[in-house]
């Protein structure tokens, strides 16, 4: 990747010449190749995963890489990595991926896959965050729902998507169900704006840690027993909107937490492993339907509550499929007297890695924990909707409207509040009234979703300079990288309109200047220095970039404003390159 690094801090000249690039034709993803049955190879009818030709085999597929554009483009100049970077062919709206690939070495198996591994693919995640648009890892299949759970609570306030991926069948034999789930992820990661760990196959694009392998052999390996799929990439049809739940998320950019540690195993309520596992600090327990075990069993309720009182986290989940655990029964309640914590509707593999996760940050104290363990952190449960449920008979508003076209049943409703919300957000982002975005939110408003042009009400409100909702959406969890039509993110429009203080707010909530608006900031800064415009400089400072880049001619701000006589902006650049060289 450093040649990625190279790039973006110092364009060679003939991209100069290129113009494509600082378009928003292309997206960039960066795709994190782990191994898995998608790159193996046969060898004496035994499966293996083969190094260093996964990229070479794809370049060859003209589905999955055009390289007359990229060479027209000087595409590989721009992206600085021939070996390991390919185009996709054109998709809707013109709109193309780019891809580079990370190839880990030895590829894997992902039965051999370990939590050191997990924790490999979070770094690589934040080393790269900004450089990419989203992110695919390619995985095997067998423990791929159990990393995507740990990906998801690793990756702390994560803005851009990560979807996991692989197949059944290698993608270089025919009827591979590899290349389709590929080509899906690398589109979804790269045109839709889904800031969350997602699983993809089969056309479902499913939330990371609500995913189960439940068949060996079909392509239709995955299932996702209690939340249906946030997208279905279905032929001809694009991504049908399943509205994506963000409810949980902050946004801040620090995707990565230290490495998880290792997993606890689980069982069937067997008498002797309870107090063996107990030794361990943490148990799941896998019980009978809503949760329920023995209650005419009292030496094994003691055992657990002697653990728990020694401050073991035992956690509480059904071995059904679907549903959750509850305190309906009394074969069930004995267990929370125990002092297990209710799984809720986890599936053991989001349970799991959740408990490693928890367990793994330092300076928690256990009640915390258990806290943590107990709540829902990254949509891996059913949130707790007491009060919260959003009832759309409860909206006055949708239902004068559904009453005046006659409407009435649910799905009617749901399409008028689509229809209608968005736009209403917008408007009330455009006011600056934070009350009136409140109550389009409480229609059901998704308030990451944009108008006809893509411009969400993050983008509006961050070019009227309106501070109280950039702020409110930020905390509402609002996309933030989404980028309109026109290719301009929120944090494009506040430099534009030069909102310094938004600019500030965005940028701590994780925005970044693209690598195309990297590339071009040089020259922006030297026609603002020219013009002798110490705001124009200082916003753009400010935004992210780097003051001393050079120009397409290759001279500095600095250089222009010191030639031009611009005493003001010499004096504010030396200034800012100070007190930067003072933080280093
Ligand atoms: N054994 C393979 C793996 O998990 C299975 C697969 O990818 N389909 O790596």
């Amino acid at each position: 990747m450093t040649s990625l690094g190279q790039a973006l801090s110092n364009p060679k000249p003939s991209m100069r010449y290129c113009t494509t690039h600082g378009s928003r034709n292309e997206v960039s993803v960066l795709v994190i190749n782990t191994g898995g049955t998608i790159g193996m190879k046969s060898h004496g009818d035994v499966l293996e995963p083969e190094d260093n030709v996964f990229v070479e085999g794809l370049r060859k597929l003209t589905t999955f890489h055009d390289e007359r554009y990229a060479e027209e483009t000087c595409m590989y100049d721009f992206y600085g990595n021939r070996d390991k970077t390919l185009v996709l062919p054109a998709y809707k709206d013109n709109k193309r991926v780019v891809y580079t690939f990370l190839e880990y070495s030895p590829l894997l198996d992902s039965s051999n896959m370990t939590t050191e591994d997990w924790a490999k693919i979070g770094m690589d995640i934040e080393k790269n965050y900004e450089c990419y648009d989203g992110f695919v890892i390619l995985h095997g299949t067998d423990t791929m729902a159990y990393t995507a759970s740990a990906l998801s609570f690793m990756c702390e306030h994560l803005g851009k998507p990560v979807i996991l991926t692989g197949s059944q069948v290698p993608i270089y034999e025919i009827r591979s169900d590899g290349r389709d789930n590929l080509q899906g992820a690398l589109l979804m990661a790269g045109l839709f704006h889904i800031p969350e760990v997602c699983l993809y196959f089969r056309n479902n694009l499913y939330r990371g840690n609500r995913v189960t392998k439940v068949d060996a052999g079909s392509f239709d390996a995955f299932t996702s027993p209690n939340l249906s799929p946030l997208a279905n990439f279905q032929l001809g049809h694009g991504v049908e909107s399943q509205p994506l739940q963000q409810v949980w998320r902050e946004h801040r950019a620090e995707p990565q937490r230290g490495p998880a540690e290792a997993v606890p195993w689980h069982h069937r309520g067997n008498r002797e492993v309870v107090p063996a596992a107990a030794h361990g600090g943490r148990v799941v327990l896998e019980t009978y339907g809503t949760g329920n075990a023995p209650d005419n069993r009292p030496d094994l309720l003691a055992e657990m509550k002697e653990a728990t009182d020694r401050g073991v986290i035992i956690i509480n989940t059904t071995q059904c499929l679907r549903g959750t655990v509850s305190k309906v029964y009394a074969t069930g309640v004995v267990l929370y007297k125990a002092g297990l914590l209710p799984g809720v509707d986890m599936t053991p593999e989001a349970v799991l890695s959740k408990l490693s996760y928890v367990l793994a940050i330092e300076g928690l104290d256990l009640q915390t924990k258990k806290k943590m363990m107990a709540e829902n952190l990254r949509g891996e449960m059913m949130a707790d909707l007491a009060g919260a449920m959003l009832n759309l008979r409860d909206s006055r508003f949708i239902q004068v409207i559904a009453k005046s076209l006659s409407i009435s049943c649910r799905e009617e409703l749901v399409a008028i509040r689509d229809a209608l919300t968005p736009p209403l957000a917008c408007a009330t982002a455009k006011i600056g009234d934070v009350e009136a975005l409140k109550s389009t939110q409480e229609m059901g408003s998704n308030l990451s979703v944009g108008d006809y042009d893509g411009r969400t009400p993050l983008h509006i409100a961050a070019s009227e300079g309106h501070l109280k909702v950039v702020q409110y959406l930020l905390d509402q969890g609002s996309t933030i990288h989404s980028r309109d039509r026109y290719g301009d993110t929120p944090l494009s429009n506040a430099v534009r309109f030069r909102r310094k203080d938004i600019v500030m707010v965005l940028r701590k909530g994780g925005a970044h200047l693209s690598r195309e608006q990297l590339a071009v900031s040089g020259t922006e800064l030297c026609s603002l220095a020219a013009n002798g415009d110490p705001d124009g400089l200082q916003i753009w400072h400010l935004a992210g970039a780097d003051l001393n880049t050079p120009g397409y001619d290759g001279q500095t701000a600095l250089s222009v404003a010191t030639g031009a006589g611009k005493l003001e902006a010499v004096a504010l650049i030396n200034r800012l390159l100070s007190a930067r060289d003072q933080d280093k």
